[in-house]
C-alpha cells in the first residue's frame, strides 16, 4: 500500500503511535521530532520514535539499552520504567525516567548526541524519589520538577536545581499542585515568551484523566491555574478515545504548537475493555488569552502500516523486539541461516520475546520447526497461546489463578504454522450484549490445513481485568526444549 492509499482518520480518535506506547514525551531540533515512551517491566527500554511531520512516527531505538540504567532485573509487571522526559539542550539530548524497580536510587538520567543511540551511563538523581521527572532550562539553570511517593509529603509535586553531570539537586520545594483533582503527576515545564508554563495530568491514568495548565513568572511560581482547566479531558463523555492525559507541548518550525497525549480505545459492553494499553495521541494546540487550548481536530493521522514480516535474518533484533525482566539475547539467539533459537524455559514462564499488538483486528503467525510456544499476552498471568512439543499442539489460556487447555491436534510433522487471530466478538455486541472486543481465535497448520483448537472471549486479555499500565503483546518461548521459530508474520485487518 503507497502512503497515498494509506486511510486517514482524526486525530482525536487515531493514535499516531498504536499499541502499548504510553506516557509520551515530545522534542523537536530543527525539522526532526523525537518522541519517547515508557516501558514498564520490558527491556530494552523508553522507545525512541522519529517524526518530520507529526503524524507518522518510526521507532529509532531505546534509550535504556544497557543493564546500568535498568538495574533491577525483578522487572514486576507494570513495574520497572514509567513515564520519561526528552529534552534537548544545547547539542544534546536528555532523557530522565523511573525506573520504580530500582525505585530508591532516584530518576534516572540519560543523555545521547544521536536520539537513537548510544545513550550514556546513567547519573542517578538520588535526591529526587518519585516518579514523572521532567527538565527544564532557564539558560544554564536546570529544574527538575517530579511527583514526590512519599505518603506523607504534604506536597506531590516538587521542584529543585539539578547538577545534570554530579545528580546533585539544591534545596528541594513544592510548586503548583494542580487543580485539586486526585493523582497531580506527570509535570512538564516550559518557558514560553515571557512566562513559564506548567502542564500537569490529574485524574488518575484511568478514565478521569486531564490535562491542567498553570503559569507563573518565574520556573518555581507562583503558578496561576488556567481558569479553563482542565485543558483536555474526555471523562463522563461517549468518546471513543478514553482516558486522555499526561500531555506534553511542542512548537513546530513554523511557530505553531502541538501536544502529544496518551489515550485509550475501549470497546465492547461497559464497563469498555482496552486490550492495547494507553497509546499516543496527537492534537494542535492554539492560544486563547495567554492560555493553551487543545484543538483535537487539527491533525489527519494515516494509520500506519503496522504489518510486518520478520525472519530475524538481520542483525541483532528489530527495535519491536523486547522482553519482560530481561534482555532479548539472553533467551533467543540467532539461527542460521534465519530464524532464531529460544532457550528452553522449564517452567513456561516469561522467557519471552515479545513485539506489541498495534490493532484491534489482527492475524499472526509463527512458523516453528520442532516445537514452541506463539502467545498473545497481557501480563505473566494473563495470555492465551499455543503450545506445540512432542507431537502435540496444545490451545491454552492461563487468566489469573485459572489455567485451562481449550484443544489440542497430534502432528505428525515437525515444520507447523501456529496462528493467533484477533475477531469481532460472538454473538456481536448489541446495545444491551455482553460482547467483549474481541474473540480470539487460536489455530495450526499442518499438511492437512488450518485446525482451529480455541475461540475465546478477548476481555480477558484487557487492562480492565489484568489490570496495570501495559498493553498486548504477542510473544514467542520454549517449552522444555528449545524453540526453533522460522519467521513470524503480523498482519492488520484493517476497515476496508
Ligand atoms: C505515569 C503517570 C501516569 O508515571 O501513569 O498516566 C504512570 N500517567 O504519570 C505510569 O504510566
Amino acid at each position: 500500500m503507497s502512503d497515498e492509499d494509506a486511510p486517514v482518520a482524526s486525530g482525536a480518535e487515531q493514535p499516531v503511535i498504536s499499541g502499548f506506547y504510553p506516557d509520551p514525551s515530545i522534542c523537536r531540533v530543527g525539522d526532526d521530532y523525537y518522541l519517547a515512551t515508557s516501558s514498564f517491566e520490558y527491556f530494552p527500554g523508553v522507545p525512541i520514535w522519529h517524526s518530520r511531520d507529526l503524524v507518522t512516527w518510526e521507532q529509532v531505538g531505546h534509550a535504556l539499552t544497557r543493564r546500568t540504567p535498568f538495574r533491577a532485573a525483578a522487572g514486576s509487571e507494570s513495574g520497572g520504567v514509567y513515564a520519561p522526559t526528552l529534552r534537548h539542550h544545547d547539542g544534546t539530548f536528555w532523557l530522565v525516567t523511573t525506573n520504580v524497580d530500582d525505585f530508591e536510587a532516584g530518576q534516572v538520567l540519560v543523555r545521547a548526541t544521536d536520539p537513537a543511540g548510544p545513550w550514556s551511563e546513567p547519573v542517578f538523581l538520588s535526591g529526587a524519589l518519585g516518579i514523572d521527572p521532567d527538565l527544564c532550562w532557564d539558560g544554564d539553570v536546570c529544574f527538575l520538577t517530579w511527583r514526590t511517593m512519599d505518603p506523607a509529603a504534604e506536597h506531590g509535586i516538587l521542584q529543585a536545581q539539578v547538577d545534570l553531570d554530579t545528580g546533585d539537586l539544591g534545596p528541594v520545594y513544592p510548586v503548583w499542585q494542580g487543580s485539586g483533582l486526585f493523582a497531580a503527576e506527570g509535570p512538564h515545564l516550559y518557558r514560553i515568551g515571557e512566562l513559564w508554563y506548567m502542564l500537569l495530568a490529574e485524574g488518575g491514568t484511568e478514565r478521569g484523566h486531564v490535562v491542567t495548565a498553570a503559569r507563573a513568572p518565574h520556573p518555581w511560581g507562583p503558578f496561576e491555574p488556567c481558569p479553563a482547566n482542565p485543558i483536555l479531558t474526555h471523562r463522563s463523555s461517549g468518546h471513543p478515545v478514553q482516558s486522555t492525559g499526561h500531555a506534553d507541548l511542542v512548537q513546530t518550525p513554523e511557530g505553531e504548537w502541538a501536544a502529544v497525549y496518551l489515550g485509550t480505545r475501549p470497546r465492547g459492553f461497559t464497563p469498555g475493555f482496552h486490550v492495547l494499553g494507553r497509546e499516543t495521541f496527537l492534537a494542535g494546540i492554539t492560544w486563547r488569552d495567554g492560555w493553551p487550548v487543545f484543538d483535537e481536530q487539527r491533525y489527519h493521522v494515516p494509520v500506519a502500516d503496522t504489518d510486518f514480516f520478520d525472519d530475524f535474518s538481520g542483525p541483532g533484533f528489530h527495535h519491536r523486539w523486547v522482553t519482560p525482566s530481561r534482555e532479548p539475547e539472553s533467551i533467543a539467539r540467532h539461527a542460521i541461516p534465519s530464524g532464531i533459537v529460544l532457550a528452553p524455559d522449564a517452567d513456561q514462564g516469561v522467557a519471552l520475546l515479545c513485539t506489541r499488538v498495534r490493532d484491534h483486528r489482527w492475524a499472526a503467525e509463527a512458523v516453528v520447526d520442532g516445537g514452541g510456544r506463539f502467545l498473545i499476552r497481557l501480563d505473566d498471568t494473563h495470555w492465551y497461546g499455543v503450545h506445540f512439543e512432542e507431537a502435540l499442539v496444545r490451545a491454552e489460556a492461563q487468566v489469573g489463578a485459572f489455567q485451562q487447555v481449550f484443544g489440542s491436534r497430534e502432528v505428525s510433522q515437525h515444520r507447523l504454522v501456529l496462528r493467533i487471530e484477533s475477531v469481532p466478538p460472538l454473538p456481536e455486541p448489541g446495545e444491551f450484549g455482553h460482547g467483549g472486543p474481541d474473540d480470539i481465535i487460536l489455530s495450526v497448520d499442518d499438511d492437512a490445513g488450518r485446525h482451529d483448537l480455541a475461540r475465546i472471549d478477548g476481555r480477558y486479555l484487557s487492562t480492565e481485568v489484568a489490570t496495570g499500565f501495559t498493553g498486548r503483546m504477542l510473544a514467542l518461548g520454549a517449552g522444555v526444549t528449545d524453540a526453533h521459530v522460522e519467521s513470524v508474520r503480523y498482519t492488520a485487518h484493517r476497515p476496508g
